[in-house]
């Protein structure tokens, strides 16, 4: 089996991740970097050890590069709708970062070049690889939970160190982020009701900013929020589940807090990042006698992102593979939130073929 060549893009914070997971997995090998910052690009092209004629400034230059079989996109927002349609236009896989664009507007045109050119693509929707929800999928599936009639998802992160005190960084900025927890937060939720339930038929929103204004660390200055740092919304899922949403970056004492409780005729069952590989599952073990047990989520049901894409690159995508559709669905979803949350209405989703 051939190693992979692969072209990374943008070398912020998240590019460790994705270069320990690549390193992790095997059968890869990061042979080009490109970043619109020189001091990254040095930095990162010496870490990994990459000559400096596989550096570029300009990210087309890396996705026309022949010697590079894929791509992965690791970058702000703002870049996201380019850097797929250039993969898309230069029939060039890759594996891009959520949220799939800042707006649905980014993501429309996508779909007929798309649709003209169906290139092997990924979105990281890394949350399908959470074993715990890989587990809560499966059981829901084979219908151990019975029929499922609602769930709660909530996406909690409690940034800075004290009450309500994060500085102001680009995630903050709506012309490079579009939007704020909702697009970075609220994608993974999103797609995790996708990845269970499948689509979506409506919902209805609240978007807030319940911090106005943050100091920037690179001017001191307070600078006025135009994006939401809180979200919470509902909806009906296409085997008509009902769902409650929440995410806030304010969730003080929450660190990385992506959960779901499923409740079904059968049991309930709770699943969370913050015990990934087990579950919480509640069922009745004689008539009229529940019992609530911690089962360990067993090893057939795990998997790795970049195992995933491994597997995409070789021709043969897995079930349940965040792809090209479900970047682009998941953007449906979010600009339904932000259109039922402005015009304070229930919004309802084309019916979807699962
Ligand atoms: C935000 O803090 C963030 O880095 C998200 O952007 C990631 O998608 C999530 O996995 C962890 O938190």
């Amino acid at each position: 089996m051939s190693n992979y060549r692969i072209g990374l893009i943008g070398l912020g914070g998240m590019a460790h991740s994705h270069i320990r997971w690549i390193a992790e997995e095997g059968r890869y090998e990061v042979v080009a970097v490109s970043d619109v910052n020189e001091g990254a690009l040095a930095e990162k092209g010496d870490e990994l050890r990459i000559a400096p004629d596989r550096r570029y400034a300009d990210f087309k230059q890396l996705i026309g590069d022949p010697d590079i079989d894929a791509v992965v996109s690791v970058t702000p927002n703002n870049v996201h709708a380019a850097i797929i349609r250039a993969c898309l236009e230069a029939g060039k896989p890759f594996l891009a970062e959520k949220p799939f664009t800042r707006v649905f507007a980014e993501a429309a045109p996508l779909l007929a070049l798309y649709e003209a050119r169906p290139v092997r693509g990924m979105i990281g929707f890394s949350y399908r690889y959470t074993p715990a929800f890989r587990y809560a999928r499966e059981l829901v599936r084979a219908g151990k939970l019975g029929a499922v009639r609602s769930f709660s998802i909530q996406y909690l992160q409690g940034w800075g160190s004290a009450l309500n005190d994060t500085p102001y960084l680009w995630r903050f900025n709506k012309d490079i982020t579009g939007t704020g927890t909702l697009g970075d937060l609220g994608s993974h939720m999103i797609d995790l009701a996708r990845f269970l339930f499948g689509e979506f038929k409506e919902l209805s929103a609240q978007m807030r900013t319940l911090i106005p204004e943050r100091r920037d660390p690179a001017t001191g200055r307070m600078v006025p929020i135009e994006v939401d740092d809180f979200v919470s919304f509902q909806g009906v899922m296409s085997g008509d589940e009902a769902g409650v949403f929440q995410s806030s970056r304010n969730a003080v004492g929450s660190g990385n807090q992506h959960e779901v409780t499923i409740y079904g005729d059968a049991g309930t069952l709770h699943a969370s990042t913050l015990d990934p590989e087990r579950v919480v599952w509640t069922r009745e073990e004689a008539p009229g006698r529940l019992a609530r047990a911690v089962v360990e989520v067993p090893a057939y049901c795990k998997a790795t992102q970049y195992g995933d894409f491994l597997s995409l690159l070789d021709g043969d995508a897995p079930d349940g593979l965040p792809g090209f559709m479900d970047g682009y669905r998941n953007q449906e979803v979010l600009d339904a939130v932000i259109r039922a949350s402005g015009e304070r209405r229930t919004v309802e989703l084309q019916a979807r073929p699962e």
